[in-house]
């Protein structure tokens, strides 16, 4: 009911002034263009997730990655099933197994596994990169607060600090970390923006603010991005929310990355995250990040 009334005043308020919601800190209800995907764009390479393991022709774990933020990341914690890609987060006493460090241990330093909370991340670093064209994700977001769940794009020019993001730049096609607002409505809500010129002092980023989705912790939405050479265009669900160009768009291909973190530090989850809260799963609990498939498109 809450939910309605919420959704009921943003639309009142998109109608006096589009922009008025996000001055309110309130998400917007997507009403831009509609994507006209079938005239405009030609499909080139998608996973559907069908079979039973991870194609890795096309992804790969960043195994060497093992702690992340309040959890670790680890490739058990990913899986395909009933034409889904899964990522689960749980609560684990003992340790996972690190299956590389034997392997790889002189040569990379790895974090240990500890006690906590596992979830994934996978990439198509080297295996698919593309500049320009339309990349959409279809899928049910993690169920609990703490957490962020991500579909998203990089190139290694992101770390280049030249006042422009043209070199590379991280877009957000779109982050879930407002699971903790379900209750009022905002929690609908996810956020979509691009960062570049690295994470340090240069950093600079911009953000289209927040946009609903439709029951997106229990039903699949459509999360993409158009990006020419001129602007970034946020679509939900086939509709715009909006366009983003600050510091000039990426020129060089980038990879694709699906993952889910947890809120913290050192591998603790003890800590509120951007606005995610603090996770309130008990061990026993899980969340899954739900794919059903992942989509590029080029320009006909
Ligand atoms: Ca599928
Ligand atoms: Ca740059």
């Amino acid at each position: 009911m809450l939910v309605k009334i919420i959704r009921t005043l943003v639309a009142v308020l998109m109608v006096i002034s589009p922009a008025l919601p996000q001055k309110l800190s309130l998400p917007a209800i997507p009403s831009g263009q509609e994507l006209d995907l079938e005239s405009r764009f030609e499909l080139v390479w998608e996973d559907e997730f069908e079979g039973d393991t991870l194609d890795t022709t096309k992804w790969f774990y960043p195994w060497w990655e093992t702690e992340r933020k309040g959890g670790y990341w680890h490739e058990d914690m990913v899986s395909v099933k009933d034409g889904n890609l899964v990522i689960t987060t749980a609560y684990f006493d003992e340790p996972l197994e690190n299956y590389y460090y034997d392997t790889w241990h002189d040569t990379i330093d790895f974090n240990e596994y500890k006690a906590g909370w596992y979830t994934g991340c996978i990439e198509t670093r080297n295996k698919f990169e593309q500049c320009y064209g339309y990349f959409e994700c279809r899928c049910i977001l993690p169920k609990s607060t703490g957490m962020w769940s991500a579909f998203w794009m990089m190139n290694d020019g992101v770390s280049n600090v030249d006042g422009s993001g043209k070199d590379g730049t991280e877009v957000d096609v779109f982050e879930s970390m407002y699971y903790k607002d379900v209750w009022w409505g905002a929690g609908d809500a996810v956020i979509s923006g691009i960062h570049y010129d690295g994470y340090g002092e240069g950093h600079q980023g911009d953000s289209i603010g927040k946009w609903f989705a439709n029951n997106p912790y229990e039903e699949y939405n459509t999360y993409g991005v158009e990006w020419n050479e001129n602007e970034y265009i946020f679509y939900i669900n086939g509709v715009e929310t909006g366009r983003l160009s600050t510091g000039g768009v990426s020129q060089n291909p980038e990879y694709l990355i699906l993952s889910c973190e947890v809120a913290g530090e050192n591998g603790v989850a003890n800590a509120d995250r951007h606005g995610t809260g603090k996770i309130n799963m008990k061990p026993g609990d899980t969340a899954e990040f739900i794919v059903d498939y992942v989509k590029v498109y080029q320009y006909k």
